[in-house]
Protein backbone atom coordinates (compact mmCIF):
# COMPACT_ATOMS: atom_id res chain seq x y z
CA UNK A 1 0.00 0.00 0.00
CA UNK A 2 2.80 2.70 1.23
CA UNK A 3 4.33 2.08 -2.40
CA UNK A 4 0.76 2.63 -4.29
CA UNK A 5 0.50 5.83 -1.92
CA UNK A 6 3.65 7.06 -3.22
CA UNK A 7 2.87 6.19 -6.58
CA UNK A 8 -0.27 8.69 -6.74
CA UNK A 9 2.27 10.92 -5.45
CA UNK A 10 4.50 10.66 -7.84
CA UNK A 11 1.93 11.12 -10.65
CA UNK A 12 0.78 14.63 -9.20
CA UNK A 13 4.33 15.78 -10.08
CA UNK A 14 4.47 18.13 -7.09
CA UNK A 15 1.29 18.88 -7.20
CA UNK A 16 -1.36 18.31 -3.92
CA UNK A 17 -3.70 15.11 -3.47
CA UNK A 18 -6.41 15.02 -1.73
CA UNK A 19 -7.14 12.22 1.22
CA UNK A 20 -10.48 11.45 -0.18
CA UNK A 21 -8.95 10.79 -3.53
CA UNK A 22 -5.98 8.52 -2.44
CA UNK A 23 -9.02 6.73 -0.03
CA UNK A 24 -11.02 6.44 -2.89
CA UNK A 25 -8.46 5.48 -5.46
CA UNK A 26 -6.70 2.68 -3.36
CA UNK A 27 -9.82 1.88 -1.21
CA UNK A 28 -7.89 2.43 2.30
CA UNK A 29 -9.37 4.45 4.88
CA UNK A 30 -8.00 8.19 5.78
CA UNK A 31 -6.02 7.35 8.79
CA UNK A 32 -3.89 4.74 6.81
CA UNK A 33 -2.92 6.82 4.55
CA UNK A 34 -1.82 9.19 6.97
CA UNK A 35 -0.10 6.25 8.54
CA UNK A 36 2.28 5.33 5.07
CA UNK A 37 2.78 9.09 4.73
CA UNK A 38 4.59 8.90 8.20
CA UNK A 39 6.35 5.67 7.03
CA UNK A 40 6.99 7.50 3.72
CA UNK A 41 8.45 10.71 5.91
CA UNK A 42 10.59 8.24 7.42
CA UNK A 43 12.12 6.76 4.49
CA UNK A 44 13.13 10.38 3.54
CA UNK A 45 10.65 11.14 1.57
CA UNK A 46 9.50 14.94 2.15
CA UNK A 47 5.71 14.55 1.74
CA UNK A 48 3.74 18.22 2.78
CA UNK A 49 0.07 17.92 4.25
CA UNK A 50 -2.44 20.49 4.70
CA UNK A 51 -6.23 19.73 6.05
CA UNK A 52 -7.69 21.37 3.11
CA UNK A 53 -5.56 20.23 -0.09
CA UNK A 54 -4.38 16.72 1.30
CA UNK A 55 -0.32 15.74 0.71
CA UNK A 56 2.05 16.80 -2.11
CA UNK A 57 5.40 14.83 -2.43
CA UNK A 58 8.09 17.56 -2.48
CA UNK A 59 11.49 15.10 -2.52
CA UNK A 60 12.19 11.97 -2.79
CA UNK A 61 15.02 10.10 -1.12
CA UNK A 62 18.20 8.96 -3.46
CA UNK A 63 17.19 5.61 -2.74
CA UNK A 64 17.48 2.76 -4.83
CA UNK A 65 13.89 1.14 -4.45
CA UNK A 66 11.98 -0.32 -7.66
CA UNK A 67 9.78 3.12 -7.07
CA UNK A 68 12.73 4.75 -7.40
CA UNK A 69 14.16 3.22 -10.09
CA UNK A 70 11.29 2.27 -12.36
CA UNK A 71 10.79 5.64 -14.10
CA UNK A 72 14.13 5.29 -15.36
CA UNK A 73 14.47 1.80 -16.58
CA UNK A 74 14.10 0.36 -20.40
CA UNK A 75 14.69 -3.39 -19.95
CA UNK A 76 12.10 -5.95 -20.75
CA UNK A 77 13.09 -8.49 -18.01
CA UNK A 78 16.36 -7.36 -15.91
CA UNK A 79 15.00 -5.35 -13.57
CA UNK A 80 11.44 -5.66 -13.40
CA UNK A 81 11.24 -7.24 -10.07
CA UNK A 82 13.58 -5.17 -7.44
CA UNK A 83 14.09 -6.02 -3.81
CA UNK A 84 15.66 -3.39 -1.82
CA UNK A 85 17.21 -3.67 1.37
CA UNK A 86 18.27 -1.05 3.80
CA UNK A 87 21.23 -3.42 5.18
CA UNK A 88 21.85 -6.81 4.58
CA UNK A 89 24.78 -9.27 5.32
CA UNK A 90 25.72 -9.56 1.18
CA UNK A 91 23.40 -9.01 -1.82
CA UNK A 92 25.17 -11.91 -3.17
CA UNK A 93 24.16 -13.98 -0.51
CA UNK A 94 20.36 -13.07 -0.49
CA UNK A 95 20.53 -13.70 -4.33
CA UNK A 96 21.76 -16.87 -4.10
CA UNK A 97 19.03 -18.04 -1.29
CA UNK A 98 16.98 -16.63 -3.52
CA UNK A 99 17.71 -18.30 -6.30
CA UNK A 100 17.73 -22.03 -4.54
CA UNK A 101 14.06 -21.02 -4.07
CA UNK A 102 13.28 -20.72 -7.80
CA UNK A 103 13.47 -16.97 -8.06
CA UNK A 104 13.17 -16.15 -11.40
CA UNK A 105 15.94 -14.50 -14.19
CA UNK A 106 15.85 -11.52 -14.09
CA UNK A 107 15.36 -10.58 -10.11
CA UNK A 108 17.96 -7.67 -8.84
CA UNK A 109 18.41 -7.34 -5.07
CA UNK A 110 20.15 -3.51 -4.20
CA UNK A 111 20.54 -2.88 -0.67
CA UNK A 112 21.79 1.12 1.06
CA UNK A 113 24.55 -1.29 2.77
CA UNK A 114 26.09 -4.56 3.47
CA UNK A 115 27.71 -5.77 6.82
CA UNK A 116 29.68 -8.48 4.85
CA UNK A 117 29.77 -7.12 1.54
CA UNK A 118 31.88 -9.95 -0.09
CA UNK A 119 34.90 -10.38 -3.02
CA UNK A 120 36.08 -13.33 -4.60
CA UNK A 121 38.17 -15.55 -2.17
CA UNK A 122 36.70 -14.29 0.93
CA UNK A 123 38.08 -10.84 0.26
CA UNK A 124 35.60 -7.98 1.28
CA UNK A 125 34.09 -5.32 -0.36
CA UNK A 126 33.76 -2.35 1.40
CA UNK A 127 30.18 -1.24 1.18
CA UNK A 128 29.98 2.61 2.29
CA UNK A 129 25.83 3.14 3.36
CA UNK A 130 23.95 4.95 0.59
CA UNK A 131 27.24 6.26 -1.80
CA UNK A 132 27.77 3.30 -4.24
CA UNK A 133 25.57 0.52 -6.05
CA UNK A 134 25.38 -2.71 -4.44
CA UNK A 135 23.66 -5.22 -6.29
CA UNK A 136 23.35 -8.49 -7.51
CA UNK A 137 21.60 -9.93 -10.76
CA UNK A 138 19.51 -13.15 -10.97
CA UNK A 139 20.75 -14.88 -14.25
CA UNK A 140 19.86 -18.75 -15.66
CA UNK A 141 21.64 -18.80 -18.53
CA UNK A 142 21.85 -21.65 -20.76
CA UNK A 143 24.91 -22.06 -21.64
CA UNK A 144 27.82 -24.57 -20.27
CA UNK A 145 29.37 -23.83 -17.66
CA UNK A 146 32.97 -23.04 -19.08
CA UNK A 147 31.31 -20.11 -20.94
CA UNK A 148 30.04 -18.25 -17.40
CA UNK A 149 33.12 -15.91 -17.84
CA UNK A 150 31.90 -14.39 -21.06
CA UNK A 151 29.54 -12.98 -18.75
CA UNK A 152 31.93 -11.30 -16.44
CA UNK A 153 32.67 -9.60 -19.47
CA UNK A 154 29.73 -8.64 -20.41
CA UNK A 155 28.84 -7.07 -16.60
CA UNK A 156 32.35 -4.94 -16.99
CA UNK A 157 31.57 -3.89 -20.11
CA UNK A 158 27.67 -2.77 -19.66
CA UNK A 159 29.32 -1.24 -15.87
CA UNK A 160 31.98 0.30 -18.21
CA UNK A 161 29.35 1.84 -20.53
CA UNK A 162 27.55 3.63 -18.13
CA UNK A 163 30.57 5.17 -16.23
CA UNK A 164 31.59 6.19 -19.81
CA UNK A 165 28.18 8.53 -20.19
CA UNK A 166 29.96 10.76 -16.86
CA UNK A 167 32.44 11.13 -19.35
CA UNK A 168 34.94 8.97 -17.53
CA UNK A 169 37.43 6.99 -18.98
CA UNK A 170 36.92 3.33 -17.22
CA UNK A 171 39.86 0.66 -18.01
CA UNK A 172 38.66 -2.75 -17.15
CA UNK A 173 41.28 -5.46 -15.25
CA UNK A 174 40.41 -8.79 -16.66
CA UNK A 175 38.62 -10.42 -14.89
CA UNK A 176 36.46 -8.52 -12.85
CA UNK A 177 37.56 -4.96 -11.76
CA UNK A 178 36.84 -1.88 -13.02
CA UNK A 179 39.54 1.07 -12.63
CA UNK A 180 39.54 5.24 -13.51
CA UNK A 181 43.06 6.78 -13.42
CA UNK A 182 44.48 3.38 -12.00
CA UNK A 183 42.22 3.34 -9.23
CA UNK A 184 39.32 0.73 -8.82
CA UNK A 185 35.73 2.04 -9.47
CA UNK A 186 33.99 -1.65 -9.31
CA UNK A 187 34.41 -5.28 -8.76
CA UNK A 188 32.06 -7.94 -9.79
CA UNK A 189 31.67 -11.48 -8.63
CA UNK A 190 29.63 -13.33 -10.36
CA UNK A 191 28.61 -17.11 -8.56
CA UNK A 192 27.77 -19.79 -9.97
CA UNK A 193 25.54 -22.62 -9.06
CA UNK A 194 26.24 -25.45 -11.57
CA UNK A 195 26.07 -29.97 -12.23
CA UNK A 196 27.98 -31.56 -15.06
CA UNK A 197 26.69 -29.48 -18.21
CA UNK A 198 23.90 -27.10 -16.87
CA UNK A 199 23.50 -23.74 -14.75
CA UNK A 200 21.50 -23.79 -12.39
CA UNK A 201 22.00 -19.88 -11.65
CA UNK A 202 24.20 -17.05 -11.96
CA UNK A 203 24.46 -14.59 -9.21
CA UNK A 204 26.20 -11.67 -10.52
CA UNK A 205 27.03 -9.45 -7.96
CA UNK A 206 28.04 -5.57 -8.61
CA UNK A 207 29.89 -3.27 -6.44
CA UNK A 208 29.97 0.42 -7.90
CA UNK A 209 31.93 3.54 -5.88
CA UNK A 210 29.83 6.16 -6.90
CA UNK A 211 29.44 8.86 -4.26
CA UNK A 212 31.95 8.06 -1.75
CA UNK A 213 34.12 11.21 -0.67
CA UNK A 214 37.97 10.17 0.12
CA UNK A 215 37.16 10.05 3.67
CA UNK A 216 34.63 7.45 3.33
CA UNK A 217 37.39 4.48 2.50
CA UNK A 218 39.78 3.08 4.60
CA UNK A 219 43.59 4.24 4.96
CA UNK A 220 44.12 0.48 3.27
CA UNK A 221 41.83 1.48 0.46
CA UNK A 222 42.68 5.41 -0.25
CA UNK A 223 45.67 4.28 -1.90
CA UNK A 224 44.14 1.66 -4.62
CA UNK A 225 40.35 3.10 -4.39
CA UNK A 226 38.45 5.74 -6.16
CA UNK A 227 34.92 6.78 -6.68
CA UNK A 228 32.97 8.34 -9.80
CA UNK A 229 32.11 11.30 -7.41
CA UNK A 230 35.94 11.81 -6.35
CA UNK A 231 37.20 11.39 -10.28
CA UNK A 232 34.32 14.00 -11.35
CA UNK A 233 33.67 16.06 -8.89
CA UNK A 234 30.58 16.00 -8.36
CA UNK A 235 27.18 14.08 -6.69
CA UNK A 236 25.43 11.15 -9.18
CA UNK A 237 22.38 9.97 -9.27
CA UNK A 238 22.39 6.73 -8.07
CA UNK A 239 19.25 5.40 -9.94
CA UNK A 240 19.56 6.49 -13.20
CA UNK A 241 23.47 5.06 -12.81
CA UNK A 242 21.60 1.74 -11.93
CA UNK A 243 19.25 1.93 -14.98
CA UNK A 244 22.10 2.31 -17.06
CA UNK A 245 23.25 -0.42 -15.71
CA UNK A 246 20.70 -3.34 -16.25
CA UNK A 247 19.94 -1.90 -19.35
CA UNK A 248 23.60 -2.46 -20.99
CA UNK A 249 23.71 -5.52 -19.10
CA UNK A 250 19.84 -6.74 -20.68
CA UNK A 251 21.18 -5.77 -24.16
CA UNK A 252 24.50 -7.23 -23.80
CA UNK A 253 23.32 -10.29 -22.08
CA UNK A 254 20.66 -11.22 -25.06
CA UNK A 255 23.05 -10.58 -27.78
CA UNK A 256 24.78 -13.43 -26.24
CA UNK A 257 21.95 -15.85 -24.29
CA UNK A 258 19.58 -15.37 -27.71
CA UNK A 259 22.11 -15.52 -30.36
CA UNK A 260 25.29 -16.68 -28.95
CA UNK A 261 26.91 -13.07 -29.66
CA UNK A 262 29.51 -12.28 -26.94
CA UNK A 263 31.69 -9.62 -29.56
CA UNK A 264 29.95 -6.45 -28.64
CA UNK A 265 30.48 -6.96 -24.83
CA UNK A 266 33.99 -8.36 -25.61
CA UNK A 267 34.92 -6.20 -28.10
CA UNK A 268 34.32 -3.31 -25.10
CA UNK A 269 36.58 -4.99 -22.82
CA UNK A 270 39.26 -5.54 -25.31
CA UNK A 271 39.67 -2.01 -26.49
CA UNK A 272 39.45 -0.29 -22.81
CA UNK A 273 41.65 -3.21 -21.15
CA UNK A 274 43.76 -2.10 -18.67
CA UNK A 275 46.25 -5.08 -19.32
CA UNK A 276 46.39 -5.71 -22.73
CA UNK A 277 50.34 -5.47 -23.77
CA UNK A 278 50.90 -5.08 -19.91
CA UNK A 279 53.47 -7.58 -18.54
CA UNK A 280 51.97 -8.69 -14.91
CA UNK A 281 52.37 -11.49 -12.85
CA UNK A 282 49.90 -14.19 -12.51
CA UNK A 283 49.02 -16.75 -9.70
CA UNK A 284 49.14 -20.14 -10.30
CA UNK A 285 48.70 -23.00 -7.77
CA UNK A 286 50.13 -20.78 -5.60
CA UNK A 287 53.32 -19.61 -7.55
CA UNK A 288 53.43 -16.33 -9.52
CA UNK A 289 54.62 -16.34 -12.69
CA UNK A 290 55.20 -13.50 -14.94
CA UNK A 291 53.17 -13.49 -18.15
CA UNK A 292 52.77 -10.68 -21.17
CA UNK A 293 48.51 -10.01 -21.45
CA UNK A 294 48.34 -10.51 -25.32
CA UNK A 295 44.40 -10.91 -25.97
CA UNK A 296 40.97 -11.39 -24.37
CA UNK A 297 39.11 -14.42 -26.42
CA UNK A 298 35.74 -14.86 -27.61
CA UNK A 299 34.91 -16.75 -24.51
CA UNK A 300 36.43 -14.19 -22.06
CA UNK A 301 39.70 -15.78 -20.94
CA UNK A 302 43.04 -13.80 -20.58
CA UNK A 303 45.48 -14.79 -23.31
CA UNK A 304 48.98 -14.88 -22.35
CA UNK A 305 52.01 -15.46 -23.29
CA UNK A 306 54.97 -16.90 -20.93
CA UNK A 307 58.95 -15.98 -21.33
CA UNK A 308 59.45 -18.93 -22.87
CA UNK A 309 56.84 -18.34 -25.64
CA UNK A 310 54.25 -20.61 -24.43
CA UNK A 311 50.86 -19.18 -25.02
CA UNK A 312 47.98 -19.87 -23.20
CA UNK A 313 44.16 -18.58 -22.24
CA UNK A 314 43.28 -18.07 -18.87
CA UNK A 315 40.00 -18.74 -17.23
CA UNK A 316 40.08 -17.21 -14.39
CA UNK A 317 42.74 -16.01 -12.04
CA UNK A 318 44.85 -13.28 -10.10
CA UNK A 319 46.07 -10.94 -11.72
CA UNK A 320 48.93 -8.42 -10.52
CA UNK A 321 50.72 -5.43 -12.43
CA UNK A 322 54.63 -5.15 -11.76
CA UNK A 323 54.08 -2.27 -9.56
CA UNK A 324 51.21 -3.02 -7.93
C1 LIG B 1 35.83 -7.92 -6.20
O1 LIG B 1 36.55 -8.89 -5.56
O2 LIG B 1 36.26 -6.90 -6.65
C2 LIG B 1 34.34 -8.22 -6.27
C3 LIG B 1 33.52 -7.28 -5.43
C4 LIG B 1 32.04 -7.52 -5.59
C5 LIG B 1 31.23 -6.71 -4.64
C6 LIG B 1 29.75 -6.85 -4.89
S1 LIG B 1 28.81 -5.70 -3.97
C7 LIG B 1 27.35 -6.51 -4.38
C8 LIG B 1 27.64 -8.00 -4.32
N1 LIG B 1 27.45 -8.53 -3.00
C9 LIG B 1 28.61 -8.95 -2.45
O3 LIG B 1 28.73 -9.43 -1.30
N2 LIG B 1 29.62 -8.77 -3.33
C10 LIG B 1 29.14 -8.22 -4.58
P1 LIG B 1 38.13 -8.93 -5.53
O4 LIG B 1 38.66 -8.93 -6.93
O5 LIG B 1 38.44 -10.11 -4.69
O6 LIG B 1 38.57 -7.61 -4.85
C11 LIG B 1 38.44 -7.41 -3.48
C12 LIG B 1 39.47 -6.34 -3.08
O7 LIG B 1 39.06 -5.07 -3.57
C13 LIG B 1 39.61 -6.17 -1.57
O8 LIG B 1 40.53 -7.08 -1.05
C14 LIG B 1 40.12 -4.72 -1.48
O9 LIG B 1 41.50 -4.66 -1.73
C15 LIG B 1 39.42 -4.05 -2.65
N3 LIG B 1 38.19 -3.35 -2.23
C16 LIG B 1 37.31 -3.66 -1.25
N4 LIG B 1 36.29 -2.80 -1.20
C17 LIG B 1 36.53 -1.89 -2.18
C18 LIG B 1 35.84 -0.75 -2.65
N5 LIG B 1 34.67 -0.34 -2.14
N6 LIG B 1 36.40 -0.05 -3.67
C19 LIG B 1 37.56 -0.42 -4.24
N7 LIG B 1 38.26 -1.49 -3.83
C20 LIG B 1 37.75 -2.23 -2.82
Amino acid sequence: MKDKILTLLKAEQNLFISGEEISNKLKVSRASIWKYVQKLRDEGYTIEATTNKGYRLSSSPDLLTYEEIKDNLTTKYIGNKILHFDSIDSTNNKAKALALEGEIEGTVIIAEEQSCGRGRMGRVWFSTRGKGIFMSIIARPNISPERAGIITQITAAAVGKAIENFSLKPSIKWPNDIYINDKKVCGILTEMSCEFNEIHHLIIGIGLNVNQVKEDFTEELLSTATSMKIELKQDISRRGLIADILSNFESLYDEFILYGNSKTGIAYCRENSFLLGKNVSITKKGTSINVKCLDISGDGNLIVQYSDGKIENLFSGEVTLKNE
